[in-house]
């Protein structure tokens, strides 16, 4: 497919990236403080709280720097395939960069005035400054606009080209979209029906279970709008940078629509261990849990399939010989085959931490911790770096040098060992007994907590320089980002760096029922209302009492 020019979504999504990639070094600054504090190598001043930091690394780096992200990426590939923004199109971009940048503003300068230290997942009853709040409420509007203006330009494009296959990547990037949609609705009620009013004084006490089972039905399909649009770069990208086409179009759009059917009614895995819920409700939920891990294994296999096809039409043959062909010296493939990587034991995690029995051993200790940072803080992070090398010059209209191409591969590789180390530490420690969420303490020295700093591997000290890596690779990505930005040879008129779309193996074409959206829509929420019905009128029955708001910092 020829991509299509789109000057005006290229500008919004320029500005989106440069926000992402200054979250990107702020946030990862934060980590590496909090990793050499852990460790008991670091000191903080009176002024800055272990917990302000941990908020600020959390929001940055897992809220902030992947929206800003997803939005560039979705942006510039809708413009590539459906064309530029209409002017009402552009108006609401405008309106959602801007409300969601103030929004973001306000909740940063909370967080860093020691006024908002309640971590990345806000849980009542910890009570943040109402301008928090009032920050994220922005933001969320902000991210809505932007939403409406992309979905809306994929079903103009749909209804002006009657019996015509709509483009893979606007397709997927609508169902990231509706999913965003639909799962924000749950944090906006916790935000402005709970923690607004608690922190302004409207409102004495809040019911903190309502609170938490809104935020995780909106906290699980969070952690698929950030890896939905990883897999649109593996799925529509890569195959175009390896010279070949993906394995099939329709099992992608299938496993799409998956994602948005099965990511919402299992927000309460995130809950197993509360009491408020009743075990009938957890274990239907934590079944669901297991199907919407069905379209991450079909994308393994079609992505896995696409590889093989195109090295074995290149002629390479053997069992493994094909593997060799791929382009393992491009960064443009070697970043996101990492995050493939990564990703498997991010899986093999999230299955053990939702099989009931063993997430009661892992439930808030590292292991949580040094799982996220193998699906959100690789598999997902790393392919938009990996992306990056494409993304950034094709927007600015700059070619990507020989140079920047092996700073690239450095930089993907250093990613990569600093997370193996840290990763493998943190989830050792889990299992050890480390809990997450808590500064560092020596337990008054007991032999357990001890036992935390004297091993190789569960240690704290590797997970510190492991730190240490990571903290030199974002260095590195945020400098190659700014070079490919503003210093890279500017490219002949439509010679900039290309921005690689992927056509199917398969032609003609796919079954209707794959855009019948009001089915999809509809099987969505019905498994929502069969999912959460019941468990909230007990929450709401409970009579359980109503918590005054806490600042334990
Ligand atoms: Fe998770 C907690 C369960 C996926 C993120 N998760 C978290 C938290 C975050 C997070 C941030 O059931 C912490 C929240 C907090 O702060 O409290 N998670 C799952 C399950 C999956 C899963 C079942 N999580 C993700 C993804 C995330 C993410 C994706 C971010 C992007 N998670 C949980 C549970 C908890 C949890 C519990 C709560 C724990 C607790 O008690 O607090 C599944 O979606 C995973 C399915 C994926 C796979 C892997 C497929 C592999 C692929 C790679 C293909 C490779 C190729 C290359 C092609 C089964 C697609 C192959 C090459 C070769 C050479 C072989």
């Amino acid at each position: 497919m020829t991509p299509i020019r789109s000057p005006i979504a290229d500008a919004w999504a320029r500005r989106h990236l440069a926000v992402a990639f200054a979250a990107v070094f702020v946030g990862a600054l934060f980590g590496l403080v909090q990793a050499f504090v852990r460790a008991g190598w670091m000191t903080l001043p009176p002024w800055l709280g272990y917990y302000a930091v941990l908020t600020a690394h959390g929001v940055l780096l897992a809220l902030v720097s992947t929206t800003y992200f997803i939005f560039a990426y979705l942006l510039a590939g809708n413009g590539r395939t459906l064309g530029d923004l209409s002017p009402g199109g552009r108006r609401f971009v405008a309106v959602g960069f801007w409300l969601m940048t103030v929004g973001i503003l306000l909740a940063a300068a909370m967080i860093l005035t020691g006024d908002a230290s309640v971590l990345y997942t806000f849980y009542l009853p910890l009570q943040a400054h109402p301008l928090f709040y009032i920050g994220l409420a922005l933001f969320v509007v902000g991210t809505w606009s932007v939403a409406f203006a992309l979905i809306r330009q994929y079903f103009a494009w749909k209804k002006a080209h009657p019996g015509e296959r709509t483009p893979l990547f606007a397709f997927m990037a609508t169902v990231t979209l509706l999913l965003w949609w639909i799962a924000s609705l749950g944090v906006a009620a916790t935000v402005l029906f709970q923690m607004i009013p608690l922190s302004l004084g409207w409102v004495s006490g809040v019911n903190v279970e309502l609170s938490r089972t809104l935020f995780w039905y909106f906290g699980h399909p969070l952690v698929y709008f950030w890896l939905l649009p990883a897999y649109m770069v593996w799925y529509v990208n890569l195959p175009k940078i390896i010279g070949g086409r993906l394995f099939s179009d329709a099992l992608a759009r299938f496993a799409f629509l998956l994602f948005l059917v099965f990511s919402f009614p299992v927000g309460v895995h995130h809950q197993l261990t509360e009491p408020g819920i009743r075990d009938v409700w957890k274990f239907f939920q934590v079944v669901l849990t297991f199907a919407v891990v069905v379209p991450s294994l079909m994308t393994a296999f079609n992505v896995f399939a696409t590889f093989e096809l195109t090295a074995r039409e290149k002629g390479h043959r053997g069992l493994f010989g094909w593997i060799r062909a791929l382009p393992w010296q491009d960064v443009r493939f070697l970043a996101p085959f990492l995050a493939m990587l990564f990703f498997i034991p991010g899986g093999i995690g999230g299955l053990i931490n939702a099989s009931y029995q063993m997430n009661a051993m892992v439930h808030n200790t590292l292991f949580v911790v040094g799982h996220f940072h193998v699906t959100v803080g690789t598999p997902v992070m790393l392919t938009f770096f990996g992306a990056s090398f494409w993304l950034i010059p094709n927007l600015t209209g700059r070619t990507l040098p020989a140079g920047a191409r092996r700073l690239g591969l450095v930089q993907a590789i250093l990613w990569a060992a600093g997370m193996l180390l840290m990763s493998i530490a943190q989830h050792a420690l889990g299992l050890m007994g480390a809990p997450r969420r808590t500064a560092f303490t020596t337990y008054q020295n007991h032999p357990v907590a001890e036992s935390w700093f004297s091993t190789p591997i569960a240690n704290y000290a590797t997970m510190a320089v492991g730190g240490a890596l990571l903290f030199t690779a974002a260095v590195l990505m945020v400098g190659l980002a700014a070079y490919l930005a503003f210093f890279a040879p500017k490219a002949a008129p439509d010679r900039a760096e290309p921005f690689p779309l992927a056509d199917a193996a398969e032609e003609g074409m796919q079954p209707a029922m794959l855009e019948n959206w009001r089915l999809w829509l509809t099987l969505t929420a019905v498994l929502i209302v069969i999912a959460y019905t019941v468990p909230l009128i007990d929450i709401a029955n409970h009579g359980a009492p109503l918590v005054r708001g806490y600042r334990t910092w």
